[in-house]
């Protein structure tokens, strides 16, 4: 039911499918909610669908919405990001008083985020950048909601996002993560993970498809195994689902009638610009986003497919082994995931330690174990990690991780071999491994690099025997010198 004349415990602006169900779920554990959307159809709507569902305070303008909210004012802006979140922010800026907050629980970047809480602090506003993760149902029944912004207004907004959050173990995946753009930014990186994963999926699917020539039903059976074991988690599911679903106008698997040109929004893109700015190779993330991009380009395809030669190696025939195949398929896929989520992680640290945000990644870990795209079973054993080393240089030199690698290994390699031989492509699988034996390698070809940098820029290098910088003079005597 609408309550009139009590003021609003927080409000939401943006009521299209994110702000909507994020309003009812506030509505819906006891919170008395403001709305209020640029067009006032959508508003009606809610109240008509919903109004019933809890405490609605319906605004048909920005100004009667800022009025009806309670001091510390709070409002949470659900709306496109960018310049849309700018305009919303200055609205309600210029309408707020000394210490109310304004959530955007938007898919800003988080630079924006950066920028936006400087100039809201200046105005003496708190401004949270919250990421939330888990789609429209989680926004109604509970996400992962991973707010940033000055730990003061944490005290005011925790307590209500938390209220709202999927829960784990009577644990509420919401936490402050750090200062202003720390929210943002480890959702982004989280949506990056989210690209590797969905990959290494869509790879093990591929190899059981078109190596082993297994129907999607079979395949899918598959899946729904997995997700009994080490796999368990939400996007698994969902694959088992998807490939077990059937066309109904034509009767085929569903999945045959979808075009193979996977869309994106820009989140893995901004993962990896980032990182490339940080200097964090995330491989696994770089190579899913990039195979979204190749698979996009469908005049390029049309005009490649069938015209580029496969090569004469003879294909391996799985029949004879179909279920250690099937094994070595999922251990190449858990192999790539871990280093995908060790790639993210590392990512996240050194995001920290440039902004310095001071980021917990036991709290993602454990956060990101519900309502989210990404929530996994093994995400307790990544909190685990972090527990017994906050300090663990990489997550795969965790002892329970390393372990696992050593029973994958093998099968990863088999699988990579198998696929490369045969000519499907797996640019996660392949590139992780590869990413894989880098770090375990003694000596890497940067030293050759480094030559050719000092023979064509003077760049330098320095030696394994003696410290200090050193040139040689190339296009001279070829002498060394100390530079
Ligand atoms: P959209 O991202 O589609 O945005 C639509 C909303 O933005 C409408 O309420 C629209 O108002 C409003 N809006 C626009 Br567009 N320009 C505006 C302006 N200049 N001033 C005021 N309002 C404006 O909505 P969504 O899919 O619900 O997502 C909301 C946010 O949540 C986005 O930042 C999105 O990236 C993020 N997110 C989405 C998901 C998801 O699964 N969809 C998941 C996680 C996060 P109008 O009705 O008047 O046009």
């Amino acid at each position: 039911m609408s309550t009139h004349g009590s003021l609003a415990h927080i409000g939401v602006v943006g009521l299209a499918v994110m702000g909507s169900n994020i309003a009812r779920n506030l509505a819906h554990h006891g919170h008395r909610v403001a709305v209020f959307n640029r067009s006032h159809g959508k508003t009606e709507a809610l109240i008509a669908d919903h109004g019933h569902e809890g405490e609605f305070l319906p605004a048909q303008t920005i100004d009667e919405f800022v009025a009806s909210l309670e001091r510390p004012r709070r409002a949470l802006i659900m709306v496109q990001a960018g310049a849309a979140t700018d305009a919303v922010i200055e609205q309600l800026a210029d309408r707020m008083d000394d210490g109310d907050i304004i959530i955007d629980g938007g898919n800003s970047l988080y630079t924006d985020t950066i920028r936006r809480e400087k100039a809201m602090a200046a105005r003496g506003l708190h401004f949270v950048g919250a990421g939330i993760s888990g789609g429209e149902e989680g926004a109604l029944n509970g996400p992962a909601i991973m707010p940033g912004g000055p730990a003061e207004s944490y005290k005011h907004v925790g307590p209500l996002l938390e209220s709202i959050a999927a829960v784990v173990d009577g644990t509420p995946c919401c936490t402050h993560i750090g200062p202003d753009g720390a929210g943002h930014f480890v959702k982004m990186v989280h949506n990056g993970i989210e690209y590797a994963d969905m990959q290494v999926i869509g790879e093990a699917y591929h190899l059981l498809r078109y190596a082993a020539g297994m129907e999607p039903d079979a395949i899918a059976r598959v899946f729904k195994k997995w997700n009994t074991g080490d796999l368990n988690s939400y996007l698994v599911e969902i694959t088992a689902e998807v490939l077990a679903q059937k066309d109904a106008a034509t009767g085929k698997p569903l999945v045959d009638v979808i075009v193979d040109a996977a869309g994106q929004k820009g989140t893995g893109r901004w993962t990896v610009k980032a990182a490339l700015d940080l200097g964090i190779p995330v491989t696994g993330i770089g190579e899913a986003v990039f195979a979204r991009a190749l698979s996009g380009d469908l005049a390029q395809r049309r005009a490649t497919v069938g015209n580029l030669p496969a090569g004469t190696l003879p294909g391996e025939v799985i029949n004879s082994d179909k279920d250690r195949f099937i094994e070595d398929v999922r251990r190449a896929l858990y192999a790539s995931k871990l280093v995908a989520y060790a790639q993210g992680f590392d990512e996240i640290k050194a995001g920290s330690e440039e902004y310095g945000w001071n980021v917990d990644p036991r709290d993602l870990a454990t956060i990101w174990r519900g309502g989210c795209i990404i929530r996994a079973t093994f995400l307790n054993r990544i909190t685990e990690a972090y527990d017994s080393d906050p300090g663990l240089a990489s997550l795969l030199l965790d002892p329970y991780f390393n372990g696992e690698m050593t029973e994958l290994v093998d099968s990863w390699r088999r699988v990579v071999v198998t696929a490369t031989r045969m000519g499907l492509p797996i640019p996660v699988f392949a590139s992780s491994l590869s990413y894989y034996d880098g770090l375990r390698a003694e000596r890497l070809p940067a030293c050759l690099i480094q030559g050719q940098r000092d023979y064509f820029g003077a760049h330098t290098y320095r030696r394994t025997d003696k410290d200090g910088s050193f040139h040689t003079l190339w296009n001279d005597d070829r002498r060394e010198v100390e530079a």
